[in-house]
């Protein structure tokens, strides 16, 4: 379900976000200002590396995809689905305290359980 459009919103959306990271550095922030910490996550043959075990409301994972096929991290409750190209990234705020599955929507065996805890 990834088209065209929605890949040209997102670029275009990069395109803008860019300049506005650049400029916040400059105070010393974070850039998405959500005093939470951010995790990172790797997909890489064809798994998803360690998941965050004290994750929290308000934090952030950036899940990077190192394999040469979109992946998604896609909730099972369809909280967020995350379609990741080829050598690209994406963040998913943490909004949700529980035990949250998700699986990629391409390659089904893929699978993990995100523990948020409350902030
Ligand atoms: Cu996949």
């Amino acid at each position: 379900m990834t088209n065209p459009t929605r890949i040209a919103a997102v670029l275009a959306a990069a395109l803008i976000a860019a300049p506005v990271i650049l400029a916040s550095s400059a105070f010393a922030q974070p850039a998405d200002a959500s005093n939470g910490r951010e995790y990172t996550v790797t997909l890489g043959a064809m798994d998803y590396s360690a998941l965050p075990s004290a994750a929290k409301v308000g934090d952030t994972i950036e899940w990077v995809n190192h394999d040469t096929v979109i992946h998604s991290v896609t909730a099972r409750d369809h909280s967020f689905d995350l379609r990741i190209m080829p050598g690209k990234s994406a963040k998913l705020p943490l909004t949700q305290a529980g035990k949250i599955p998700f699986y990629c929507l391409f390659h089904p065996t893929m699978r993990g359980t995100l523990n948020v805890a409350p902030k």
